[in-house]
């Protein structure tokens, strides 16, 4: 290309090319493996060259990814936060080096929200609202306590902080409604199975599990099956993103209700980045689309489902 078309200002190639520098949270669960693969089809349909890391739930791999993408002088940068805290360093290098950053997936808690242009994902206050109503619902005729156990996502993330804040508002207003137990599951399925085998051994009647994701209803299921109980019926199981396996789940009646998480965030990131590259106003929140699942419409959706 013409001088000065290695994007060195930050004003993308010469040709017009972007190059973005992601850093993924990890491959924890079947939402983020979807998410990735949304992630690079997206870059690839929108001619976007992408820079991919995974950082295997690791915040300080996150943090050298961003500063290499720095190093690297990559015209935009998207990352998916592990934890909410601790990135007004990284993310001030990143300003200083005059390389846009755009929030996509998990938000972070910095107070200074010129760190980045945009955050685009999921109002996980608002998923652990609908969780906590569907209960609501299902247990409106209910006098005696309801029993509730809650596997949390991965500690300091902001869907775990989220999905169970919306959910604690909603249930706290019904005093017949209490949590007996409450642990992080890590999103995975290994770590949802083993909490929930330690909730099951020391609280013998749980009425509800609430599992900030799939992944860890689905282990969570091995671990009430080994209890020799039936998961969702002896015991009631509430989860949030709604992947195939979930959806599955859902469909034979081991879930009862399904909050969708959607990792379909590829095209959305795409076009803001092109924006942001450029310079254009772009929203400070880009909110996704999402719904909620019951036993019913799972088995109806199922073959539909694109993760
Ligand atoms: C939510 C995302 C969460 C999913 C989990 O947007 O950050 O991380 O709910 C994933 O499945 O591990």
């Amino acid at each position: 290309g013409s001088a000065g078309s290695d994007g060195a200002d930050g004003s993308g190639g010469g040709d017009g090319s972007i190059t973005m520098g992601f850093s993924q949270v990890g491959a924890e669960s079947g939402w983020r493996t979807a998410n990735t693969k949304s992630v690079q089809e997206s870059a690839k349909a929108a001619g976007i060259t992408l820079k991919f890391s995974d950082a295997q739930q690791k915040q300080e791999n996150q943090i050298k990814a961003i500063r290499s993408f720095v190093q690297q002088r990559v015209d935009v940068i998207a990352f998916s936060p592990v934890v909410e805290s601790g990135w007004d360093t990284v993310l001030k290098e990143a300003q200083n080096a005059k390389i846009p950053v755009i929030l996509t997936d998990r938000a972070v808690d910095s107070k200074d929200t010129t760190l980045y242009k945009t955050f685009l994902g999921s109002d996980f206050i608002e998923e652990g609202k609908k969780a906590g109503q569907w209960l609501v619902e299902e247990y409106k005729d209910t006098t005696e306590t309801v029993n509730i156990v809650e596997l949390q996502g991965t500690t300091g993330s902001a869907p775990a902080n989220d999905r169970k804040a919306g959910f604690a508002e909603v249930i706290g207003a019904e005093p017949k409604f209490k949590i007996i137990a409450s642990q992080t599951g890590d999103f995975t399925r290994a770590k949802g199975k083993e909490v929930m085998e330690a909730f099951l051994k020391s609280n013998p009647d749980i009425d509800v599990l609430y599992a900030h994701n799939d992944d860890m209803g689905l282990g969570a299921i091995e671990a009430i099956e080994g209890a020799g109980k039936t998961p969702g019926q002896d015991i009631k199981i509430i989860t949030v993103d709604a992947v195939k396996d979930g959806m599955q789940a859902l469909a034979d009646g081991k879930i009862n209700f399904i909050v969708e998480c959607s990792p379909l965030l590829g095209p959305q990131l795409m076009d803001l980045a092109k924006k942001v590259v450029k310079g254009e106003q772009v929203p400070a929140r880009v909110v996704t689309e999402e719904t909620t699942f019951t036993q019913e419409q799972a088995k109806q959706v199922l073959s539909t489902r694109q993760y």
